[in-house]
């Protein structure tokens, strides 16, 4: 069963509301949702299995492991993973756990690869009220555009109320383009003029919501400061502020990576990890790479789960990330 919207919030004891059916143009279209992703992920799918055909296996010998080792490396899976899901099913086949059959063996890889992709998995905790969703990464890796997406879906699918933050305030365009997505999702928006204080509009949103009795806020940050300290200095101070007027705040700290920068969107979001508890990941731009091994070395090396997956600009290319779903798409398996 791939995972739903339904599946990857927690939207706590939310009684859930009458909504009406949305009829828009932009609704996306439930049924062609799956296999458009598989569609968009089908450069990642091609990467692997080019390498990774059942025919692989056909012939077990030191030559076998060595290309699927290339295959998982080509496709930026990284070093420890690679070494890991490799040696592991090297293992099994030798001690004769998994049969020495390639359809049986290329079951047993996408098996491990989707156990790796479900490390730590937990849903987005909107469970709070008001529910409070911070989203950071580097500039350009989708995070306005994933946001503007989950509030469309909170407004008009669950009927939820949201308030947006636009602590962005170092880009000129950065609160325009909030407020559009606002507009079109039906969401709330706090914005102050550019070069304002992103402390002080997280801390304008969250009493806002408060007094507006609103269900839940999401807010956006800047992607690029001067310096990356800067950066990351001043996360904290948006993350204190929210905290303070607030406590148990943020209830949920997204990162978004471009999934086509590959390990250097891994150093990225080791370097927010530091700087700030991150809960989950945005993959972001998974129609634009052979890579989508990325989500492997992020679930082995930072221990954070991918919960949404972007493969494409529109509405309906933001899903809910599933991991055995996952696991087969790379490997072109039904
Ligand atoms: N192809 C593709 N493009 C995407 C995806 N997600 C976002 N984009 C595009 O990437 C560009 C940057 O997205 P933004 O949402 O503005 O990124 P940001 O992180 O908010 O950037 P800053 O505000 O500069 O920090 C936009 O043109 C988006 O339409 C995706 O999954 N696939
Ligand atoms: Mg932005």
């Amino acid at each position: 069963m791939s995972t739903s919207w339904n599946d990857i919030l927690d939207l706590g004891d939310r009684a859930p509301r009458e909504v009406p059916q949305v009829e828009e143009e932009d609704s996306p279209k439930k049924l062609g949702a799956f296999s458009r992703l598989r569609e968009s992920l089908s450069k990642s799918r091609r990467a692997l299995t080019e390498e990774i055909s059942s025919s692989l296996f056909d012939r077990i010998d030191d030559e076998t492991w060595e290309r699927l080792e290339e295959a998982l490396i080509y496709a930026d899976a990284g070093a420890t993973t690679t070494a890991s899901v490799v040696e592991k099913l090297e293992h099994e086949v030798d001690a004769g756990q998994v049969p020495a059959d390639g359809e049986a063996i290329k079951a047993r890889l996408i098996e491990i690869l989707a156990e790796i992709a479900s490390t730590n998995r937990a849903p987005i905790n909107l469970s709070a009220e008001p529910a409070v969703l911070l989203m950071t990464g580097v500039n350009g890796t989708g995070k306005t555009t994933t946001i503007g997406k989950i509030a469309w879906h909170l407004q008009k699918e669950f009927g939820l109320s949201v308030l947006l933050g636009a602590a962005d305030t170092y880009r000129a365009a950065a609160a325009e383009q909030l407020t559009t997505w606002a507009e079109r999702s039906g969401a709330g928006i706090v914005r102050s003029n550019e070069g304002a204080d992103p402390g002080s509009v997280a801390f304008d949103t969250i009493n806002a919501a408060k007094a507006r009795g609103s269900d839940v806020v999401i807010i956006d940050t800047a992607g690029r400061l001067h310096t990356q300290s800067n950066l990351m200095d001043e996360l904290g101070k948006v993350r204190r502020v929210i905290e303070k007027q607030l406590p148990g705040a943020p209830h949920e700290t997204l990162i978004s990576i471009d999934a086509t920068t590959g390990q250097n969107g891994l150093r990225q979001a080791k370097a927010f990890a530091e700087a700030t508890p991150l809960d989950g990941v945005v993959l972001t731009k998974l129609d634009g790479t052979a890579k989508g091994g990325i989500t492997l070395a992020i679930a082995t090396e930072l221990g954070i789960p991918v919960k949404l997956i972007g493969a494409g600009e529109k509405l309906e290319d933001l899903r809910p990330f599933d991991p055995d779903d996952f696991a087969h798409a790379l490997l072109d398996e039904g």
